[in-house]
């Protein structure tokens, strides 16, 4: 721990309470997870037994605040979870994970009594159960205000009508978080956010054929005629777009999570590859080429991990985190990638191999670049938040022109 003159401080230690949990999470993982990721994958299903025994050991949920029945934990400690998980297998950590993302919006928007009686016996319960967030529609990605889903106000009741897409838990789900426009002239602004309960009139569509998270779920909802309570509008009518965008800008971090922990299981299943297969009479890791490799994959997994812990801990001190989610989230994506395609090469005909670790890696790291914005808009959100800081910025630079200061143009 170092502190500088100003007397801040700069700690890089975990506290015992995040160092027992992220501990716990990277034992669970070593047990329940990497052991049965490459065969349950093969089903291509929710991989149920798993996530089952990471609710009864307390690794979901963690968001939900005590007065709801939760235990309130940080986002700093909810990355380490995923990290770990994510290090095990990436669809699986998804899977885990997904309650955070559709959970969310309703602990920045819902009141206490709305939590209470829509979260709390969900999280409460001897079995795991579970919310779908309900964002994104066929023709609506990354433009968010583009959603065709409607809401409309019948006395105490709102009717819903839509159909979402790639809405991740979506089968398993028993509370779905829907984005719909109450009022679709107004664009964004006109965009709400409803809690609906499996029980009305909601249906599954289309089941998503992925490349490689296959211990992840998505689906098609479809909301047709689908009545709730007025009490299910969470916030106020048109607070939606910007509840949409809080939620991601706490929920990336979590992606960039799960993408250290493939990143950092890319970098220790190469190094162990490359320690024991011989070649020209040596190690392979003893050739420059390929410790070199290491060497990057390994400072890509490093600065991943601190990017997203520093998102993370600007959230958990309420520090705007926005740009520093996006950094986390494209970067540390991008390293899983980069690391995972570099662990296939340096393992060789092995690494394209599925008896190997290396291959799934790289299909996993793949939707880690796509899903919860993808890097491109990570980029958008991060470029956008740099130019407008710029404004303001003194560089000791100045252009003259005429012997004055060049105005910015
Ligand atoms: N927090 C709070 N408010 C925000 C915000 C944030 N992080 N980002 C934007 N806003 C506000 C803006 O300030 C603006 O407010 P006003 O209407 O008061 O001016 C409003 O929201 C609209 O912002 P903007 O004009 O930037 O919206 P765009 O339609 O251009 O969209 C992006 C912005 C592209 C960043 C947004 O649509 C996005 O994040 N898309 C990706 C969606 C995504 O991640 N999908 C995956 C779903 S999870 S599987």
């Amino acid at each position: 721990m170092t502190a500088d003159q100003s007397g801040l401080v700069m700690d890089f230690s975990l506290s015992e309470k995040e160092q027992k949990l992220y501990d716990r999470a990277k034992q669970f993982a070593l047990e329940h997870i990497t052991p049965r990721a490459h065969e349950l994958e093969k089903r291509n299903d929710f991989p149920k037994e798993v996530v089952q025994k990471a609710y009864e050991a307390g690794l979901m949920n963690l968001h939900i605040p005590q007065e709801a029945g939760g235990p309130g934990l940080s986002l700093l400690m909810e990355t380490l979870v995923s990290e770990a998980t994510g290090y095990g297998c990436a669809g699986m950590a998804t899977s885990i994970m997904c309650n955070n993302l559709a959970f969310t919006p309703l602990v920045i928007g819902a009141t206490t009594e709305q939590l209470k009686t829509y979260i709390e016996p969900l999280i409460t319960g001897k079995e795991a159960k579970f919310g779908s967030f309900c964002l994104t529609e066929r023709k609506a990605g990354s433009d968010v205000a583009a959603i065709a889903t409607r809401a409309v106000r019948d006395g105490d009741e709102y009717v819903i009508n839509g159909v979402k897409c790639f809405a991740t838990n979506g089968p398993q789900a028993s509370l779905f978080t829907v984005f719909a426009s109450t009022q679709p002239e107004l664009k964004h602004k006109g965009l709400s956010v409803f809690m609906v309960p499996k029980s009305r009139a909601t249906k599954i569509g289309h089941i998503e054929n992925k490349m490689g998270q296959l211990n992840s779920v998505q689906s098609e909802v479809i909301f047709e005629d689908a009545r709730v309570p007025k009490d299910c509008l969470v916030g106020k009518e048109g607070e939606g777009f910007k509840i949409a965008m809080k939620t991601l800008d706490n929920t990336r971090a979590g992606i960039a999570a799960i993408a250290t922990g493939v990143a950092q299981r890319a970098v220790d299943e190469a190094a162990r590859f490359a320690n024991v297969r011989h070649q020209f009479g040596q190690a392979i890791g003893r050739f420059q080429g390929i410790s070199f490799t290491i060497a990057d994959m390994g400072a890509r997994a490093a600065a991943s991990r601190h990017l997203t812990r520093y998102a993370a801990w600007l959230a958990d001190n309420g520090l705007p985190n926005g740009k520093d989610s996006a950094f986390a989230k494209f970067f540390a994506a991008d390293a899983a990638m980069q690391n995972a395609t570099d662990c296939v090469q340096i393992m060789g005909g092995y690494g394209y191999l599925s008896e190997y670790p290396a291959e799934k890696l790289m299909r996993d790291a793949k939707l880690l670049q796509i899903y919860e914005g993808t890097n491109q808009i990570q980029r958008l959100v991060a470029g956008v938040a740099i130019l407008k800081e710029s404004v303001n910025l003194d560089t000791g630079f100045h252009v003259k022109y005429d012997g004055k200061d060049a105005p910015m143009l």
